[in-house]
């Protein structure tokens, strides 16, 4: 019950105490469907809607009398700490074929480094997507590194090579995700929004779902805004992730739907409710350009009408190599993006992609995924991620 209806019905001389417990009752059959819509498992869709969209009268019934615990909030998943979750890759990439850092260091870790050895390394490197700039950095500055010094115990070599792939990741880049709450221009409190844009597939509902487990985990609340409306499966499919971790999911009952409005009910809903981040997840159909740039466009134009947009994510699929470098630079032109979240490092060898997509766009990596778990979300820090890729 809003603050309005209250006013109204006590402008109406309907007493305080009634209104409260009306209310109450309310907030009770609310908490009552949440717990009928929640789904079990993530390939169970619901197809129920949101608890917003729930009815003022409550379904008949059962015949069988609810004991008292069926009116407990439904038991809520706890994500998994945030810290160290990066350390799992290193698992991940043994499974994955021969890592580069490991083929790397199998050639720097030779006696005596020939010129066939050099072009060895370049040729791993620029394999692993690394991008030919970036490798003929990293080259030039082993070369020079091994001349002066020389190399000669094996945990050298390896401090040397840890040292210039930090470099090459960039550690001075921020990678901080900004999700603070901020202020509108007539001082009111408005929630961090973060739009998630990218090719279809790559992983972005994913991305929102484990996102707002972190952020739940991290004492936040968190509304998603379901604006892919292309299939009603995307919004179901981000329902799901919400409600496995109390977070609503705000979608519109119809296919084909507007986007923008989607989008901006998210926000404006989460503005409403004091909300602390909307998320919103958006379709990554790749039409052409111009059809993109129209889309995003008036979503990132709508979303702003009601709070500025805190963070726009590019998601992009770390196995698709210099093809979805040319992908993410069309959303980058048309998108504003602030962020990139790689997805799917557990399935590839070639961790170059990082160094190559951050030159390519100039924006930092600053989560990857590790896997279809719910908790398989890191945020990227260079170290973790160079030491995964030495394996130790
Ligand atoms: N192995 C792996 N699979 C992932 C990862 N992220 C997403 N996926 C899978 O990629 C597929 C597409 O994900 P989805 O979020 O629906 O992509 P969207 O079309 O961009 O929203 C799903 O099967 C996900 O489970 C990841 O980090 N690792
Ligand atoms: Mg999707």
């Amino acid at each position: 019950m809003t603050n309005e209806t209250l006013e109204i019905l006590l402008a109406a001389g309907i007493p305080a105490a009634i209104v409260v417990a009306l209310s109450t009752l309310l907030v009770r059959r609310r908490r009552r469907s949440d717990v009928d819509e929640a789904p079990t498992a993530l390939d169970e869709p619901t197809l129920a809607p949101a608890p917003d969209e729930a009815p003022a009268t409550p379904a008949p019934a059962p015949v069988e009398v609810l004991p008292e615990e069926a009116e407990a909030p439904p038991v809520l998943e706890v994500p998994a700490p945030v810290a160290g979750r990066l350390s799992r890759l290193r698992d991940r990439l043994s499974r994955s074929g021969s890592p580069l850092g490991a083929r790397l260091l199998a050639v720097l870790s030779k006696d005596h480094l020939t010129e066939d050895d050099w072009d060895e390394l370049e040729e791993t490197l620029l394999l692993a997507d690394v991008g030919a700039g970036p490798t003929g950095e990293l080259i030039d500055a082993l070369r020079t590194r091994v001349r002066v010094e020389g190399l000669k115990d094996p945990a050298q070599v390896r401090a040397l090579l840890r040292e210039q792939l930090v470099a090459l990741v960039d550690p001075t880049l921020d990678r901080s995700l900004h999700t603070d709450p901020g202020t509108a221009a007539d001082g009111s409190r408005v929630p961090a929004v973060v739009l998630v844009v990218g090719v279809n597939g790559t992983g972005k509902t994913t991305t929102v779902g484990k996102l707002a487990r972190v952020l739940v985990a991290d004492g936040r609340t968190v509304v998603l805004g379901a604006a892919d409306t292309f299939r009603a499966a995307a919004a179901d499919q981000l329902q799901t992730w919400g409600s496995r971790v109390g977070v609503h999911t705000v979608r519109s009952d119809r296919d084909g739907a507007d986007p923008a409005a989607v989008a901006f009910d998210a926000v404006r809903t989460g503005r409403a409710e004091g909300t602390d981040v909307v998320l919103v997840d958006t379709a990554g159909r790749l039409q052409n350009k111009a059809g993109l740039m129209d889309e995003l466009g008036k979503i990132t134009r709508v979303i702003t009408r009601e709070a500025p947009l805190s963070e726009v994510l590019l998601v992009l699929d770390a196995t698709t190599g210099q093809n979805g470098l040319n992908q993410a630079r069309v959303f980058s032109e048309v998108a504003g993006v602030t962020g990139i979240v790689l997805t799917k490092l557990d399935g590839t060898a070639k961790g170059g992609i990082v160094v190559a997509v951050q030159r390519e766009l100039g924006v930092p990596v600053k989560l990857v995924g590790l896997g279809e778990g719910p908790d398989d979300l890191a945020p990227f820090d260079p170290e973790a991620f160079v030491d995964a890729l030495l394996l130790g």
